[in-house]
């Protein structure tokens, strides 16, 4: 109902509960609009001010019982209705249905990582079935982040050191966009996620297909990570320099360090960027690479490797 850059209608009873109260605010809002706003009209037009010697006295008027009752009386029922109707959409929200399957989310400077119960993990993509509820459990490994997903009208913030969390049960297939809704630095606009919701069969496929099931060459392999493991939204492949350095022509090339020491950019120096970002840092940048440790693993790392000596 609400027209967000991409719109795909009904995705959960949740997202229609959540426009149905919001028309039903809209439509209350516009009718005392339109009957406050034409009223006032009415009266300009009605005691206009007309041509001297056609004034008539303005007429002595101490109240209307039956005008002041209603206008109290009503108002508070609707605003009674509102308060009611809201909030049990908002417990609605609020409470995942018992035996919903659990997600973890870890947010941090600039993506989101997906755990899933049987220890698979992603980053910035979260697959789920279709017609199953799902609660994400999240929390933040470094500042305030927030979990937005559009077209489900459902948001939440994750904040470092404690979890919260979020349900839904998607009722339609598709790929959805999460976004992350507090502002939590520079690459903040780039802190974006994707989720996919599958029928059930091909989530079965997907899962027991297990992450080790794409073929091809290994830098095809490597390619696939970096866009999975979203590097691409600190680094480029084009040469433009980013939040961090471009990756094209990087392999092998002699890099100046911030504390003035240069170092060959060959397998060792890869792999350390990787799972110790900070141990050395690019002259010219901050600090704010993640480390990927635990993350990635050692075939993954050679993978990207693989890519990495293909962007010349
Ligand atoms: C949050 C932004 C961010 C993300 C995400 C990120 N990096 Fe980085 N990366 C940086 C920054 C900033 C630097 C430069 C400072 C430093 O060396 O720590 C850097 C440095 C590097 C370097 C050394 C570059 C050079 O010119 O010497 C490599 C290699 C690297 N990153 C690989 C990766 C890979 C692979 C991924 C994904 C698995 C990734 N990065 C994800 C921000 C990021
Ligand atoms: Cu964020």
């Amino acid at each position: 109902m609400i027209p967000y850059p991409t719109d795909h209608g009904a995705v959960s009873k949740v997202s229609t509960q959540v426009d149905s109260v919001f028309l039903f605010i809209a439509a209350i809002t516009l009718f005392f609009f339109l009957l406050t706003q034409g009223t006032l009209i009415w009266f300009a037009f009605r005691y206009r001010r007309r041509k001297p010697g056609h004034d008539e006295p303005t007429p002595y008027i101490t109240g209307n019982r039956m005008l002041e009752t209603l206008w109290v009386v009503i108002p508070s029922i609707l605003v009674i209705g509102i308060f009611v109707y809201g909030w049990i959409v908002f417990d609605n929200i609020r409470t995942p249905p018992p035996g919903a399957a659990e997600i973890n989310v870890t947010a941090r400077q600039w993506l989101y990582e997906f755990r899933y119960p049987d220890g698979a993990s992603s980053v910035n993509e979260v697959r789920v079935p279709l017609g199953a509820p799902v609660r994400f459990v999240m929390t933040s490994s470094d500042v305030i982040h927030g979990f937005y997903l559009p077209a489900f009208r459902i948001k939440q913030d994750i904040v470092p050191g404690r979890y919260t969390d979020l349900w839904l049960q998607p009722e339609k297939t598709g790929s959805f966009d999460i976004f992350c809704t507090q502002y939590c630095g520079t690459g903040h606009s780039t802190m974006r996620a994707k989720m996919i919701v599958m029928d059930e069969p091909s989530f079965r496929k997907w899962r027991s297909g297990g992450r080790g099931s794409e073929t091809g060459p290994m830098w095809m392999k490597g390619k696939a990570l970096i866009e999975r493991y979203g590097c691409l939204g600190c680094h480029s492949v084009d040469g433009v320099d980013r939040i961090g350095p471009t990756f094209k022509g990087l392999f092998g090339r002699k890099v100046e360090m911030e504390d003035g020491k240069a170092f060959f950019a060959d397998e060792s120096y890869f792999r350390e960027s990787i799972l110790d970002p900070t141990a050395k840092v690019v002259k010219g940048f901050d600090p704010v690479m993640p480390t990927y440790k635990g993350t990635l693993s050692d075939e993954d790392i050679a993978e990207i490797i693989a890519y990495m000596k293909t962007i010349r």
